[in-house]
C-alpha cells in the first residue's frame, strides 16, 4: 500500500510565500486523495502496492488497461507530490551552490536566466500540470507535463539511466489560488523564496556521477 507521507515541516512553516490554509489542503485534503485512490485502483495486485512510487511510474504499461490512467494519475500525484514537499523548506531560497550551481551556470548561462526559463514553462504550462528541471545525467534540461504527469514515466533507452527530476513546481491552480488567485506568474515568483537547494543538490550529486 501507498501511503501519504508526513509533511517534512510544519504547515505554516513556507509563510508568507505559501499559505497555511493551502498546505492543509494541498497536503491533507489533494495529496491525500491521490493516495487513496492509488490504493483504490490497484486492490489485490500486490506486484504493483509493494512497488515504489518511481518503480510504479516506471511499471505504467504493465498495470491493466482498465485502471491505467487511474493509476497515472493518482500515482502521478503521489510522487508529484512528496517530491513538491521535499524540494521546499523554510527560510530557503536565494542561489545554489555546488555541482548544481555550476551546471545551472553552464546550462543556461546564469541563475537569472535559468529562473527566467523555469518560470516562463510554469507560467505557460496550459491548465493544469507540473514544470521540471530534469538532469539526465549531468545534462539539465526544463520540461513542463499536463496533470500529474512527470519525467520518471519517460521510458529509458536501454544502456541509460533515466531522466531525473531535480527540482519541480506545481501549477495547478489548487497550489496557488487561495492567496494569489488566477495570478499564477506571482505564485511562481514567491515559490522561489522557499526553494531547498541543498535538496536539489542532493538529487543532482546523485545522478551526475
Ligand atoms: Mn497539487
Amino acid at each position: 500500500m501507498f501511503k501519504l507521507p508526513d509533511l517534512p515541516y510544519a504547515y505554516d512553516a513556507l509563510e508568507p510565500y505559501i499559505d497555511t490554509e493551502t498546505m492543509h489542503l494541498h497536503h491533507d485534503k489533494h495529496h491525500a486523495t491521490y493516495v487513496k485512490n492509488l490504493n483504490d485502483a490497484l486492490v489485490g495486485q500486490d506486484k504493483f502496492l509493494n512497488m515504489t512510487p518511481e518503480e510504479l511510474m516506471k511499471s505504467l504499461n504493465q498495470v491493466p488497461a482498465d485502471v491505467r490512467m487511474k493509476v497515472r494519475n493518482n500515482g502521478g500525484g503521489h510522487i508529484n507530490h512528496t517530491f513538491f514537499w521535499e524540494i521546499m523548506g523554510p527560510k530557503m531560497g536565494g542561489e545554489p551552490t555546488g555541482k548544481v550551481a555550476g551546471a545551472i551556470k553552464s546550462t543556461f548561462g546564469d541563475f537569472a536566466k535559468f529562473t527566467e526559463a523555469f518560470s516562463k514553462a510554469g507560467v505557460g504550462r496550459f491548465g493544469s500540470g507540473w514544470a521540471w528541471l530534469v538532469a539526465d545525467g549531468g545534462k539539465l534540461t526544463i520540461t513542463d507535463t499536463p496533470n500529474q504527469d512527470n519525467p520518471w514515466m519517460e521510458a529509458v533507452p536501454a544502456g541509460r539511466q533515466g531522466k531525473m527530476p531535480i527540482l519541480g513546481i506545481d501549477v495547478w491552480e489548487h497550489a496557488y489560488y487561495l492567496k494569489y488567485k488566477n495570478m499564477r506568474a506571482d505564485y511562481i515568483k514567491a515559490w522561489w523564496n522557499v526553494v531547498n537547494w541543498k535538496r536539489v543538490e542532493g538529487l543532482f550529486s546523485k545522478v551526475s556521477k
